[in-house]
């Protein structure tokens, strides 16, 4: 008899399987978020109240903190026998001007996992929805080439790029009170408007044959539309998930994130919308509430615009053995007592990036096949 096929060169079917490629961000070159339609930075800290959010590059020592935690968590990966590779260097200074849009800088390429996902052997480039992040697929892209020519059976897919011209947000978003925030939540409505698909790659989570999207400020109802219509003829089901409570939603990694087959680790404050969880309790998924995080919003440092759930952006590298940020002691108690090896590593200087261990990751090859993990379809949100 022929010896198996070994498994294409990228090959991941969800967040758990054992690592064994993976993409690792780095910081260099990297500039302040600029203000934009769909954006609006602002500094952390109940102290800074009418400052304003500085602009340009980031410090030299911002930086080098930053990468050389990207560069540790590198290194522990390769010693985990996980191949690792990086993002090609951008000047993210140069500002754009583009026949829909105009931006004074770019961000940078610490967050691979916002860009691009592997769902099997498909290596699929998100839209994005900000300018300041349009071009961010480039430093990825000698990468993705090299797969794409190594194995013919890698198939390269980028989702058609979005004007992103001012009629694409709805700015008054940014004015909303929290009343009228949570007024408006049964809407879903948020700073991108409906008429252009937009996806960011990291409000999707994969579970197998199953995928599950957010619908958030950088993921609209036609960006879900396209991911089920170009995915669907291959195989997968794409789900539409909401976290109602949460008013800022950008990105599924720090709201819902699963471990292992049956296991989801959930965010307290955004508990999943009532018709959506019962589909996974009828399908026997469990929710596991993350503890507190280890900061209040507050002391999350000042120039980021993620929330303190950072603290749940986990990395699997295989369904028992999990990286998490060193100070989330909490967090490493409560996955131990559930069988989990917690590996901690330090990752604080990376926050104010915009994300962390799974923010800063883009996993290219994990062993493992494509599986069902949801038999019962029964009850399944109408249109999902
Ligand atoms: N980039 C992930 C941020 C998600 C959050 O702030 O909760």
């Amino acid at each position: 008899m022929a010896p198996p096929e070994p498994r294409p060169i990228v090959n991941a079917w969800n967040e758990w399987d054992p690592l064994e490629e993976i993409v690792v961000g780095r910081a260099d070159n990297a500039n302040f978020d600029p203000t934009e339609p769909g954006y609006r930075p602002v500094i952390r800290g109940t102290r800074s109240a009418g400052e304003t959010f500085p602009t340009g590059p980031k410090a030299a020592e911002t930086i080098a903190r930053a990468n050389e935690e990207l560069d540790n968590l590198a290194a522990l990966l390769e010693s985990l026998d996980v191949t690792v590779r990086r993002p090609d260097p951008m000047d993210f200074g140069k500002p754009l001007s583009t026949p829909t849009f105009d931006v004074e800088n770019q961000y940078c390429s610490v967050c691979p996992r916002d860009v691009v996902i592997t769902l099997g052997n498909q290596i699929l480039e998100a839209t994005m929805s900000r300018r300041a992040r349009f071009f961010e697929y480039l430093p990825y892209r000698r990468i993705i080439r090299d797969y794409w020519n190594r194995d013919p059976r890698v198939s390269w897919t980028a989702a058609p790029k979005p004007s992103m011209a001012d009629d694409m947000y709805r700015t008054e978003f940014w004015e909303f009170s929290l009343d009228e925030r949570f007024a408006r939540m049964h809407d879903f409505e948020f700073c991108v408007t409906q008429e252009e698909p937009v996806f960011d790659a990291a409000d999707i989570t994969r579970m197998g044959r199953h995928l599950f999207v957010q619908e958030s400020m950088t993921t609209n109802r036609p960006g879900i539309a396209w991911l089920r219509r170009e995915l669907e003829p291959r195989g997968l089901r794409v789900h539409t998930l909401h976290f109602p409570l949460d008013f800022f939603p950008s990105h599924i990694d720090c709201t819902f994130v699963p471990l292992r087959p049956g296991l989801v680790l959930t965010n307290p404050d955004r508990p999943l919308k009532e018709e959506e969880a019962e589909f996974f309790a009828k399908n026997g998924w469990e929710f596991l509430d993350a503890p507190e995080a280890s900061c209040s919003n507050d002391e999350m440092p000042r120039h980021c615009q993620s929330s303190r759930w950072l603290s749940m952006n986990v990395l699997s590298v295989s369904p028992d053995t999990v990286i998490c940020e060193e100070a989330e002691h909490d967090l490493h108690r409560l996955l131990e007592r559930r069988g989990f090896n917690v590996i901690a590593v330090p990752f604080r200087n990376v926050y104010e990036f915009g994300g962390s261990l799974h923010c800063a990751t883009w996993d290219v090859r994990r062993s493992g096949d494509c599986e069902d993990y949801f038999t019962n379809l029964t009850d399944i949100p109408a249109g999902d």
